[in-house]
């Protein structure tokens, strides 16, 4: 039996067939097992010698079909493990990857330059109060901005902050000077939309105090800040201007030079040496807290500026809604770039 059985074994190619001889010889009701069950019936004097001997082929064909087994289970996982096998000469996939908005980007570069210059980066609240936004920094009752047309008002009486500049009071009713912040940030205004004014945008803020600062600190920190955007060879300009917050106020403008020779002035935002008026606002609001009054008599300048227009101008975005619009042919362009 063991002669015919260790072919049999031999010859299975898959654990199934092998399954198979293994029933068939030391299954339950194998030709093995049957055959000790006929022990019973041979004389006591011969049942001890059969039995050996049957179970002598049984061991046999057991260890056949162990060794057989583990044949195949190797040759099993070898062949899984060679379908599977990587080819590392394949190119690889491209992983999605996302992308700094390119505002977040511009962002980058103006903090960078001003944290370079010992400047803190802040934040504040988009949601602001009327005093905050706009009485604190002297701007009347009267004035067009806080006009419905102009600013998103709340049902609550507070309103979407319109510009940045209310982080100044809100920064110097919390720290003393010498300061130098600026702030990064949305700003929301009430009016139509065109290809170079949204009703979302966004500001960088800036604000230096101390004492004797001077309006020459301020021209020269605006530069610096023109070369770092556009190199040694950027201009500015300042021409006067109004805001109820600073006194003198001005608008600036960067004169940018590029390799492909587009050179023009780009108007980028507002400055001025802080007002008066602001800083005896914010030591009253100092005081309505137990604060000390610290900023009567000091000196400082503010400037405003859009983050969008330099970033339509380095990255050739004709219309700032392309940068809300959520459109992945826009937006997908700055993948992976950080
Ligand atoms: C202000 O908002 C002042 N708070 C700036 C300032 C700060 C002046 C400190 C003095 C001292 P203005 O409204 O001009 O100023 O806005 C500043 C800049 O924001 C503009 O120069 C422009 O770059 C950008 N800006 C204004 N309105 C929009 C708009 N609708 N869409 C996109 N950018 C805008």
């Amino acid at each position: 039996m063991q002669h015919e059985a260790i072919p049999e074994i031999q010859a299975a190619t898959t654990l199934e067939a092998l399954q198979t001889v293994k029933t068939k010889y030391v299954g339950k009701s194998g030709l093995v097992t049957r055959e000790l069950g006929t022990l019973g019936k041979l004389p006591p004097e011969e049942r001890k010698a059969r039995g050996a001997e049957i179970n002598a082929v049984r061991q046999a064909i057991q260890d056949a079909l162990d060794t057989r087994e583990a044949t195949l289970r190797r040759e099993a996982l070898d062949a899984q493990l060679a379908s599977e096998a990587i080819d590392v000469t394949l190119p690889g996939l491209p992983l999605p990857s996302g992308g700094l908005h390119p505002i977040n980007r511009v962002y980058d570069d103006l903090t960078g330059i001003y944290e370079r210059l010992g400047y803190t980066v802040v934040e504040g609240p988009e949601v602001e109060d009327e005093h905050h936004n706009f009485e604190a920094l002297n701007v009347p009752w009267y004035h067009p901005a806080r006009d419905l047309q102009d600013t998103f008002w709340l049902e609550d009486g507070r309103l979407l902050r319109t510009h940045t500049s209310p982080m100044q009071i809100r920064y110097m009713t919390e720290h003393e000077p010498d300061l130098k912040i600026v702030v990064r940030g949305k700003v929301y205004r009430y009016e139509a939309t065109d290809a170079t004014h949204e009703s979302m945008f966004h500001q960088l803020e800036g604000l230096v105090v101390g004492d004797h600062i001077s309006m020459a600190d301020l021209k020269g920190t605006i530069a610096e800040m023109a070369r770092g955007l556009y190199g040694p060879g950027a201009k500015v300009r300042f021409q006067p201007s109004y805001y109820p917050f600073v006194e003198p106020g001005a608008d600036f403008a960067v004169y940018w030079d590029n390799p492909r020779g587009e050179s023009k002035w780009l108007e980028l935002g507002g400055c001025g040496m802080v007002h008066p008026s602001v800083f005896k606002a914010v030591d009253d609001l100092r005081e309505a807290q137990g604060k000390t009054r610290v900023y009567e008599g000091k000196t400082g300048f503010a400037f405003g500026l859009g983050p969008e227009r330099i970033a339509m101008l380095k990255y050739k975005i004709p219309d700032i809604r392309y940068f809300y619009a959520n459109d992945p042919r826009v937006i997908g362009q700055f993948r992976g770039e950080l």
